[in-house]
């Protein structure tokens, strides 16, 4: 019989990646989705019509939904990924933050209990690095003091405590996995990472002037998404319910990342300037950029704004995966951060070009339709 998975958070970033993990561990893989105005699900809608693969209206914040579901799809393995995740979001929607990202564990500790799967059905929950927040010592592993610094971290922080209360109290097998920064070519597009790949390769191709953002000195530990997945995945398998730090071991400022981003992009950065005032100013370029109309040597094309600034901020994390090496046998330098960031330039600089070419076809049709009529 083929093992049961329900996912939450099934269209986010590690959401897609996990749902083609456990497909091709021979899962059948249940996603939770929500009605929203637009139902084009871009990272799974390669997935949709794959037999073993169902999607689900529920929501996070409504624990009827979440009752039924569990109780038709009778899961085996539960990975809890739903979450308004951006920190910075969460300054101006805490409340929300709090009903989805703490609340919401609960929801599905409950609807587990309700359908009385608590001695069968394993539960993984998404923790987060942003637990350590304005941290308490570097690295950071499973032993380290929390120090949540957001209202996001605030909110997580009551998930890691639920999932280990029901642990010990129910002896339910739930876990946290204590994920660190994960990106990939599907990272949403106002997380950083993926903001400046995106910037980057709109100004190597003329499309944009400059990037604006806000703390550069923050420092990161970024590993790959796809890597981090199959992590979840083994968390559950292990033998006894714990919590594990998941990291490269390896961390980076924003700088750096955007350093390299724009290398990626033929564009070689100088930067000058500290604080509010620095900026990231062209130095060279490739042959290829060099002939070009577009981007100049000299042009100032990141530059920072207060906009970008956190009420406060976390920085500087960097994880100890040592736990997850030796117990789960798990590679945390699978892809390295210099892989990463070449993947994901790599990926937006098509991306662009082609988004560029869908408008051009966009307009070519618009205007045969204005000169044709719609019925010629
Ligand atoms: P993501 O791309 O932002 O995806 C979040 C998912 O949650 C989306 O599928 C979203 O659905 C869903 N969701 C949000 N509110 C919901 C609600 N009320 N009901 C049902 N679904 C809801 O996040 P991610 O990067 O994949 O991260 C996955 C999880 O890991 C999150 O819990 C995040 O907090 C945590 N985490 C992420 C990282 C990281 O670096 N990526 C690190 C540590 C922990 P829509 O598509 O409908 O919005
Ligand atoms: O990319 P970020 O928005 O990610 P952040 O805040 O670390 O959160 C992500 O990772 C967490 C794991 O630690 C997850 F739990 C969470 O769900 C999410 O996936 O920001 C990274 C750093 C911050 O210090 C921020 O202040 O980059 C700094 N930054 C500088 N300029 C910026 C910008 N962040 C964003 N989003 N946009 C900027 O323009």
């Amino acid at each position: 019989m083929a093992k049961i998975a329900l996912i939450t958070g099934v269209t986010g970033q590690d959401g897609s990646y996990l749902s083609e993990f456990l497909l091709a561990k021979g899962y059948e893989v249940h996603g939770i989705i929500r009605r929203s105005s637009v139902d084009y699900r871009e990272r799974i809608a390669h997935l949709e019509g794959v037999p073993h693969f169902h999607l689900h209206y529920a929501d996070m914040s409504d624990s009827m939904s979440l009752v039924k579901l569990v109780g038709k799809v009778q899961p085996d393995e539960i990975y809890n990924l739903a979450a308004q995740s951006h920190v910075q979001v969460s300054f101006d929607a805490p409340e929300f933050t709090a009903d989805v990202d703490a609340v919401g564990v609960l929801r599905i500790l409950e609807a587990v209990r309700t359908n009385h799967l608590e001695k069968s059905c394993r539960i993984y929950q998404a923790s987060t690095s942003e637990l350590y927040g304005k941290v308490e010592e570097v690295p950071q592993n499973e032993n380290t003091p929390f120090h949540p610094y957001s209202p996001y971290a605030v909110a997580k922080l009551y998930g890691y405590w639920i999932i280990k209360e029901y642990r010990e109290a129910y002896n339910m097998f739930c876990c946290s996995g204590i994920l660190f920064n994960h990106e990939s070519e599907r990272r949403g597009e106002t997380f950083v990472t993926r903001k400046i790949t995106l910037a980057a390769a709109r100004i190597a191709q003329g499309k944009q002037e400059r990037l604006y953002l806000g703390n550069l000195d923050s420092l990161r530990d970024w590993g790959y998404a796809k890597d981090y997945v199959e992590c979840m995945w083994l968390i559950l398998q292990h033998d006894t319910p714990e919590d594990f730090v998941i990291a490269t071991g390896v961390q980076h400022t924003v700088r750096e990342f955007a350093t390299l981003a724009f290398h990626h992009a033929g564009i070689e950065l100088r930067w000058e300037g500290k604080g509010i005032d620095e900026k990231g100013i062209v130095e060279s370029l490739s042959p290829a950029l060099a002939q070009g109309k577009g981007v100049q040597i000299g042009d100032v094309v990141v530059a920072v704004s207060p906009d970008f600034y956190r009420p406060t901020d976390v920085v500087n994390l960097l994880g100890d995966p040592s736990k997850a090496k030796r117990e789960l046998g798990w590679n945390p330098q699978s892809t390295t951060f210099e892989q990463l960031v070449e993947l994901m330039v790599a990926h937006d600089m098509k991306k662009i070009a082609a988004d560029d070419a869908a408008a051009e076809i966009r307009k070519v049709n618009l205007a045969e339709y204005l000169e044709k009529g719609v019925d010629k």
